[in-house]
């Protein structure tokens, strides 16, 4: 078996397919890491390369010790989604964090690259999603949804608004989400403040909105966060085309507040309700 047949590996490599197919990846936008579990370790380990040249450490630039010798498959910058699957030692890798979490050195792949732009913003959120969520979600992705994007042309960034647009969309949205979406200004992308940012969002949503710019969304597993992703993204679609044929006003039928609480009573999920007031 080649490493490019373990579990992580295939999964991983076919959401990077699921989401360019979708659209959301234009020329190198949108990046994928995932957080490998320890039977995720023991398959690629007789793979790995941890020394030589190009397997230095390179500083983070800060501790996380919350993600101190973790493992992440990561794609890289500069990198198409389109094309991971073409050439994955190209265009995605293996990364190890140092025991004190503040350096990272390649094990395998990233062929002459380095982790993507927004790698930074990637371990920010992982550390986070250990430190302050369930600690089972191990997958952050980031794509270009349109719908989201086109909706952060007309919404303010604000939670509130937000959510109660894709909530009110489509009942679905709400028992994936019943936290809500975390929604951020626009900011650089790549940047130190972006990454912070989500980090701080991500503690509380499982996916954040970066205004005019796309999505991020985390979870358990790949086809949690894709599912999730997608159904952001269809909703802010089914949004955008309701408010469209409603004259741009806001559409006078949406899933109301007493239904979207009845939804949450019969799941027991525990509902972020102060972003309806
Ligand atoms: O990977 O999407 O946000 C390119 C980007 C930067
Ligand atoms: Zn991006």
């Amino acid at each position: 078996m080649g490493i490019e047949q373990a579990n992580c590996m295939r999964r991983f490599i076919r959401m990077c397919d699921d989401g360019w197919v979708e659209g959301w990846h234009e020329s190198n936008g949108g990046n994928l890491s995932y957080r490998l579990d320890e039977e995720d370790i023991r398959v690629v380990m007789p793979y790995l390369k941890v020394s030589g040249e190009g397997h230095d450490w390179v500083g983070i630039g800060r501790k996380e010790p919350d993600i101190a010798n973790a493992l992440f498959l990561v794609t890289a910058a500069g990198s198409p989604m389109r094309k991971v699957s073409i050439d994955p030692t190209l265009n995605c890798g293996i990364v190890e964090i140092d025991a004190s979490g503040s350096a990272w050195r390649r094990v395998w792949g990233l062929r002459n690259a380095r982790p993507t732009s927004e790698f930074l913003g990637h371990l920010l959120a992982h550390a986070a999603l250990i430190r302050d969520a369930d600690g089972d979600s191990r997958v952050v992705y980031h794509a270009h949804c349109q719908n989201v994007i086109a909706l952060s042309l007309i919404l303010n960034a604000s939670e509130a608004e937000w959510n109660r647009a894709l909530w009110g969309a489509m009942t679905e949205v709400v028992m994936l989400t019943p936290q809500g979406v975390g929604v951020l200004p626009w900011m650089l992308p790549g940047g130190r403040e972006l990454a912070e940012q989500t980090a701080l969002k991500i503690a509380k949503h499982a996916a954040v909105v970066w205004s005019q710019h796309g999505l991020i969304a985390t979870g358990p597993d790949f086809d949690e966060t894709f599912g999730l992703t997608h159904t952001i993204e269809k909703a802010a679609s089914i949004y955008l085309k309701a408010r469209a044929a409603n004259g741009g006003r806001v559409p006078d039928h949406l899933v109301a507040p007493a239904q979207l609480r009845e939804v949450c009573d019969a799941i027991g999920a525990s509902f972020n309700e102060d972003l309806l007031q």
